[in-house]
């Protein structure tokens, strides 16, 4: 594998690539190098034959503790508009097609959060340290966190969250619905992660893409055309292989052997 600086990239389970951020001095304060380090990262995984699932997780002690403040401190109005500072962040977005889960431990704060909410699962623990602390900055969020966590736990919570730069833990993450699950421990959140994502890896790939692209699009479409959207794809999926294998494995009570086409 390619060795980076920022981050661990490994294959914990057949068909799930995993994507650690390591920068442990800075709590995984996401920099410039980073950021295109994890875009780097992703791109490999989305494209590779052997990996249906991709993880994104930090440490124990930080998911990620923010953008670099360091790094932003000096920025001016026209470096930072020119030069679309941040925009890269939205790759994972936009250029990654296989689910993408999020294993948060400790800090997620800022930017941490926001990364966070930009993968398709979030997992965490209950001791997470969740916030969009940019106002005590001077700033506001910048990768999406007004328009996500509102999305995800409605205005009224999201308002209070943004305007105090309060934090948040994990159980309320799980609570508010903005986290699928929060786990006891950071080992308990590792193993629950590699089990989704071992369990999503054993499904088609044809499958998975579609499903993760029909999900995301209920955040873009109205009801009407969203189920038009939903509908367009599921008849797409009589196209694959692995529809025809899949139902008649089921008839036959056989485990259906994938093919991915
Ligand atoms: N950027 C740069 N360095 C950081 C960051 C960060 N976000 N967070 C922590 N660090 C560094 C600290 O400076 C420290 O370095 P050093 O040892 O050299 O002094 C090291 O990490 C360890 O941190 P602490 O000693 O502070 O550790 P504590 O356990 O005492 O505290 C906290 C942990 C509470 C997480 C604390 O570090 C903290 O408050 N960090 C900043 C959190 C924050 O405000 N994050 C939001 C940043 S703004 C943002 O993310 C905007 C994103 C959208 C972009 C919009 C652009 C306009």
């Amino acid at each position: 594998a390619r060795s980076y600086e920022y981050i661990l990239t490994s294959k914990p389970k057949p068909g799930v690539g995993q994507v650690t951020l390591n920068r442990p001095k800075a709590l995984n304060a996401l920099s410039t190098p980073l950021i295109t380090e994890l875009n780097q990262a992703l791109r490999e995984f989305n494209s590779a034959d052997d990996v249906s699932v991709i993880i994104v997780a930090g440490s124990e002690r930080a998911f990620a503790a923010g953008a670099d403040i360091k790094e932003m401190a000096p920025l001016t109005f026209s470096e930072a508009y020119t030069k679309s500072f941040i925009e890269s962040w939205s790759d994972l977005t936009t250029q990654v097609k296989k689910p993408i889960l999020a294993a948060v431990s400790g800090h997620a704060l800022g930017g941490g959060c926001e990364l966070a909410m930009m993968c398709d699962i979030l997992y965490c623990t209950e001791n997470a340290n969740f916030g969009q602390p940019e106002i005590k900055l001077g700033t506001i969020p910048g990768a999406g966190g007004s328009q996500r966590l509102t999305r995800a736990i409605g205005k009224s919570k999201a308002m209070e969250l943004i305007l105090t730069g309060k934090s948040f833990s994990g159980i309320d993450a799980e609570k508010w619905g903005l986290a699928a699950k929060a786990f006891p421990s950071y080992e308990a959140l590792m193993e629950g992660v590699t089990k989704t994502a071992e369990t999503i890896a054993g499904y088609s790939k044809v499958a998975i893409i579609g499903a993760k692209e029909v999900v995301n699009k209920s955040q873009e479409l109205g009801l009407r055309d969203g189920v038009e959207y939903e509908r367009r794809v599921f008849h797409s999926t009589f196209g694959s292989q692995d529809q025809k294998i899949g139902m008649k494995a089921f008839a036959e009570k056989k485990k259906a052997e994938w093919t991915h086409q």
